[in-house]
């Protein structure tokens, strides 16, 4: 999952952008902040009765540098996996989410538009659209049977859902084929009833029933434990709305006709050559993403026909576009994004958010800085309200020069039977997660 975070109060991007942040380390997960994670999670013994059985980073290893990275069990034969699904509560049983049928789609879109991602404040709800969760969930090799429903038996009303799609995640050196876990959503009124350890089971479990023992997930919450904590930055695109739903606040000695103009953008874009990516790029722009993809310690490995399927530009879903030289004809830089609108809970006024996710971005001859704020006005020609993006790769060298602000709110990433080495910066991470 995205997290979802909104403007951290009273920290607005600085007018000039552009000033060196106060302790260049600010962002990195220290040592010293783990140890303290530690010190609590031994502190308040059973804290974690799922995750301490799980085979996921422990806290307590977090300092023994004698544990080698690598897968943390090893796989077990493939007729020794559970053939039968774990048990529910007898109220409930297990579907399969046919995520080709409108119907299907429908329900899922409902149960996650109610009860999905909040912000702390629950101020704001993600509203991922029908048509974004038909593409995040049926990617290149995707099975059906890892999109996991529980109805109530009596009713047949869907309470919770769970979801994996394969990929092959890069980790140093070694490709391991993984599941990428999202959408774990329980009902608001089934919460706190320990069904969301049921439904980690039973996804774990069909996903090894494929031959796969490895998955990468993110959450706003800490869990046993991160391979790096990254956050969310927001530039404003349209400050007076986002002022109106309490999104974000009026800076200290700041009018809104002085705010409106902090963030006006051109019209047009800045750098020739850019334009929308086609279905003919393909090829030129998996090389340059697989390319540049290759300087982080945990990315995806991309071939055409996942470049094909998450960065084709798709109507309300995802943006993409590229500069190709006018001269040479080559395509030099790539920029993209992708649409997760947020249902304001509680505003007269407006009933959604819309926001924009910077997804992967790669510059060779666009100074990076130009070519996002090239993606900014497209965004902003689109009619998005925010733009966000998160410290990972080399964003960090945009976000204060483009105004972006801080976020509330934090985004964990982790990886289940995989230890790693040591613990990330978020600019070694080139993986972003719907
Ligand atoms: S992250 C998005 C998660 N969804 C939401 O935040 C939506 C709103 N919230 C809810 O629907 C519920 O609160 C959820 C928990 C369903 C989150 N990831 O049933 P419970 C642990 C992992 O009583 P509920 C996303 O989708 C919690 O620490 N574990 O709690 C990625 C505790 O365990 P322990 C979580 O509140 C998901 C236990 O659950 C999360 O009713 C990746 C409590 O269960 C969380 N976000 O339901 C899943 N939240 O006692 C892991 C709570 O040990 C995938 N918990 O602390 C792992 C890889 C599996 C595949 C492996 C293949 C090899």
């Amino acid at each position: 999952m995205t997290n979802n975070t909104k403007e951290e109060e009273n920290q607005g991007p600085t007018p000039q952008g552009n000033i060196p942040p106060e302790n260049e380390n600010e962002n990195e997960v220290s040592i010293d902040s783990l140890a303290r994670k530690v010190q609590e999670s031994l502190s308040l013994a059973n804290r974690h009765k799922f995750w301490e059985t799980q085979p996921v980073g422990q806290f307590k290893d977090l300092a023994d540098t004698s544990l080698s990275e690598g897968p943390i069990e090893a796989p077990t034969p493939l007729s020794e996996v559970k053939q039968e699904p774990y048990n529910l509560p007898a109220q409930y049983e297990w579907i399969t989410c046919d995520m080709d049928s409108e119907e299907m789609c429908l329900e899922v879109y409902n149960l996650l538009t109610h009860n999905y991602v909040e912000d702390d404040e629950n101020m704001f709800r993600f509203n991922y659209s029908k048509e974004f969760l038909g593409w995040a969930l049926r990617p290149p090799g995707y099975y059906r049977s890892w999109h996991i429903g529980v109805r109530a038996k009596s009713s047949k009303k869907l309470v919770a859902f769970i979801t994996g799609i394969p990929a092959r995640i890069r980790v140093h050196d070694s490709i391991v084929n993984m599941a990428e876990v999202n959408f774990l959503c329980v009902h608001k009124k089934l919460r706190s009833k320990r069904l969301a350890p049921v439904m980690i089971k039973e996804v774990t479990r069909r996903v090894h029933l494929e031959n796969i023992w490895q998955a990468a997930y993110t959450a706003g919450v800490i869990l046993p434990t991160p391979i790096t904590t990254c956050q969310y930055w927001h530039r404003s695109l349209n400050p007076k709305k986002l002022i109106d739903v309490g999104f974000s606040r009026l800076g200290a000695r700041m009018t809104m006709s002085r705010t409106i103009k902090l963030y006006k953008l051109p019209d047009q874009t800045a750098t020739r050559g850019f334009r929308k990516m086609e279905p003919h790029d393909v090829p030129a722009v998996t090389r340059l993403l697989r390319n540049y993809l290759r300087q982080f310690a945990v990315a995806p490995d991309f071939d055409e026909n996942d470049v094909e399927h998450w960065l084709l530009p798709k109507e309300g879903v995802v943006d993409s576009y590229l500069v190709e030289s006018p001269e040479t004809h080559e395509v030099t830089d790539f920029c993209s994004f992708y649409t997760l609108p947020s249902s304001i809970l509680g505003s007269q006024n407006h009933s959604t958010l819309k926001a924009a996710y910077s997804y992967y971005n790669v510059s060779t001859k666009t100074p990076l800085v130009q070519l996002i704020n090239d993606a900014l006005i497209m965004a902003k020609r689109k009619d998005f309200d925010v733009f966000n993006a998160l410290d990972v790769m080399h964003n960090e060298s945009f976000l204060k020069e483009l105004k972006f602000g801080p976020g509330d709110g934090k985004l964990h990433y982790y990886l289940y039977n995989y230890r790693v080495r040591h613990v990330l910066r978020p600019s070694e991470l080139g993986l972003v997660l719907l």
